[in-house]
């Protein structure tokens, strides 16, 4: 894949208007349906038993995002997941702080036994806590990155059979045989909550318009990495809430010309 084809799933994404079914976390919903909303998308959050199946029916693509997880949300993420394979909706799971108790991990570990998930989206110490490995975890921030996160994301992907990215300073996406390595991004993306959280539900706005998920992945990480260094540039000096804000307004405005000229990603 090149930078034309984040282009045009861009071009997609905001052309259909996809319906991103999001079960997520306190912290970061209000800026999860203001950022699907400034890149093309259409947020929807809902969680009671009662009705995620239904929602998940009529959405194009599911978010499971374990945050703030309680024993009841947890069983409502396995019940919209069962449903949306029933209705062939890509799932996307975010395992937030895996490996920071032992509630977090199980919990991680159950959704992903039990819902077949299109991509799983986590840093790194995430990602290895759910694959059974102990890397070190700061509640819900990534400890030192020790070991090779390569290696890390492929043997996650060949274990759960699906998409696995992991983030940081750089992005790694593969699909248990291609790998790719995405440069885009910004340091100030640190200072702001939940901009990986949002990161995952913008991967769930691409998936939801093709069905190739690793380009899904490398799509919205090279978009949203674009954004955030043309945010930073407009606003670095001032701090992270200009940041955030001029960030919203970057989901909107990233055109397919800039991603052609910024976007950068390489595949190994
Ligand atoms: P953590 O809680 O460990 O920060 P997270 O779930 O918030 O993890 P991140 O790894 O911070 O997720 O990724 C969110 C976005 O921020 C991604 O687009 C990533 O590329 C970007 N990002 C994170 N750290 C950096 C950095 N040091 N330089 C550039 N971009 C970064
Ligand atoms: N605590 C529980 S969920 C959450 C915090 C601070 C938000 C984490 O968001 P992100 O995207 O992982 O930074
Ligand atoms: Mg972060
Ligand atoms: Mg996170």
């Amino acid at each position: 894949m090149d930078q034309h084809t984040v282009s045009e799933l861009l071009r997609k994404v905001r052309e259909v208007n996809p319906l991103v079914h999001n079960i997520t976390n306190v912290v970061v919903t209000n800026f999860t349906a203001n950022g699907l909303l400034a890149m093309g998308a259409s947020p929807v959050m809902a969680y009671a038993p009662e009705e995620v199946a239904d929602m998940v029916k009529i959405a194009s693509s599911l978010v499971l995002n374990i945050g703030t997880l309680d024993g009841p949300t947890v069983e409502s993420m396995i019940l919209a997941g069962k449903s949306a394979e029933k209705h062939h909706v890509p799932v996307i799971f975010d395992p937030v702080g895996a490996g920071a108790t032992c509630f977090r991990t199980e919990s991680a570990q159950k959704i992903i036994n039990e819902v077949k998930i299109s991509v799983i989206r986590g840093n790194a110490s995430e990602i290895a806590n759910v694959v059974g490995e102990k890397w070190e975890i700061k509640g819900v921030d990534a400890g030192s990155v020790k070991g090779d996160v390569v290696n890390l994301a492929l043997a996650a992907a060949k274990r759960f059979n699906c998409v696995v990215v992991i983030t940081g300073k750089e992005d790694i996406a593969t699909d248990g045989s291609s790998t790719f390595v995405i440069a885009n991004g910004h340091p100030l993306m640190t200072k702001v909550t939940g901009a990986g959280c949002l990161l995952t539900s913008v991967i769930g706005a691409f998936a939801a318009v093709t069905k190739d998920y690793l380009a899904a992945s490398v799509s919205a990480l090279t978009f949203y990495g674009v954004a955030a260094e043309k945010a930073a540039e407009k606003t670095g000096n001032q701090g992270p809430g200009s940041f955030q804000s001029e960030f919203l307004n970057q989901l909107s405005l990233v055109s397919s010309k800039e991603i052609a000229q910024l976007g950068s990603f390489k595949e190994l």
